[in-house]
């Protein structure tokens, strides 16, 4: 029987058998054998060990399309960053490495800005247009006015998406409004801190009908630039593509060099700022790491 990997327990696997159920599976030997962990998202060949216990044994793992290392999960078509308008409050720095991991990785994102209910206009706009402008779909939404649902919904449509984000944002939270049958647990913030407690512990896959999956991931509170030469960073930035080869010297990183048409873009505030702000300090950490 074929399946899906939708959650990984201390050693045990449950794999959605469509038509069939949730099997509980041991993974075989072979693959400790060949150091080959099974993630969530595999899609799997499995025997039952038992039909009335719905217990069974990962026979085999089939090609992976793709795996992401944080969360670490296979075969995503799609991510969804989740960051919250209010609190806690929107780490930029935070999401523009998240966007770069994605775009090394080839994968699509949307951003969804979570708790518009409780969000200030303004600060809500400026996110907003800045992260429109460099080119990725974005929601403004709320697990508890319910905003923004229904197009986050047909986003979701089809696809097989990484719901990810820092603790205490409402991962969970749009999860159980967009599908109440999830059933997720939702954490509270702490009062002093601002800062969700990580209430999600392990990635978790919902099959919601009509080759659509949902991953609901643990939140994430740091994350290290990917492997890259400084100069290969400006590759990922969508909203530098229109600027290619238009500065004066070819190679143009964007930092110091004169006649740059990034820059001049900046200036006249058609790049917003916070994204370059980031951008130029990616740079400098990557240009800073060892080399060995
Ligand atoms: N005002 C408001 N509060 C929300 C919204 N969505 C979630 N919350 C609250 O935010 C807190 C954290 O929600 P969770 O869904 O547990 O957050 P999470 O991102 O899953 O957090 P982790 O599992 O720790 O990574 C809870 O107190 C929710 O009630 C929203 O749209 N508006
Ligand atoms: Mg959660
Ligand atoms: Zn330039």
């Amino acid at each position: 029987m074929r399946g899906k990997i939708i959650r990984g327990i201390a050693g045990f696997y449950y794999v959605h058998v469509p038509g069939t159920g949730i099997l509980e599976c041991k993974a075989k030997g072979i693959f400790r054998n060949r150091n080959i962990k099974p993630l969530v998202g595999d899609d799997v060949i499995v025997e039952f060990l038992d039909e009335e216990k719905k217990t069974g044994n990962l026979e085999e793992i089939l090609e992976r399309k793709n795996r992401l290392i944080r969360p670490s999960v296979a075969n995503v078509d799609q991510a969804a960053v989740i960051f919250a308008v209010s609190f806690p409050k929107p780490n930029r720095n935070l999401l523009d490495r998240f966007l770069l991991t994605m775009e090394t990785q080839d994968l699509p994102v949307c951003i969804c800005f979570n708790k518009s209910d409780e969000g200030q206009r303004d600060e809500m706009e400026t996110l907003f247009t800045a992260y429109r402008s460099a080119g990725y779909p974005v929601c403004m939404i709320s697990a508890v006015s319910g905003e923004g649902m229904d197009r986050l919904h047909q986003i979701l449509e089809g696809k097989t998406t990484v719901f990810a984000g820092p603790s205490g944002v409402g991962k969970s939270s749009v999860m159980n409004t967009l599908f109440p049958e999830a059933n997720m647990e939702i954490g509270e913030i702490s009062d002093k801190i601002k800062r969700g407690k990580h209430t999600t512990r392990h990635s978790e896959l919902f099959y919601l009908g009509e080759e659509t999956y949902v991953m609901d991931t643990p939140g994430f509170t740091a994350l290290s630039l990917p492997e890259l030469e400084g100069e290969e960073l400006k590759r990922y930035y969508p909203e530098f593509k229109p600027y290619e080869d238009q500065c004066r010297f070819q190679g143009c990183v964007h930092i110091h060099e004169p006649d740059c048409s990034v820059k001049q873009a900046l200036q006249e505030g058609r790049i917003p700022e916070g994204r370059y702000e980031n951008y130029r300090q990616f740079y400098e950490e990557l240009a800073s790491r060892r080399k060995y």
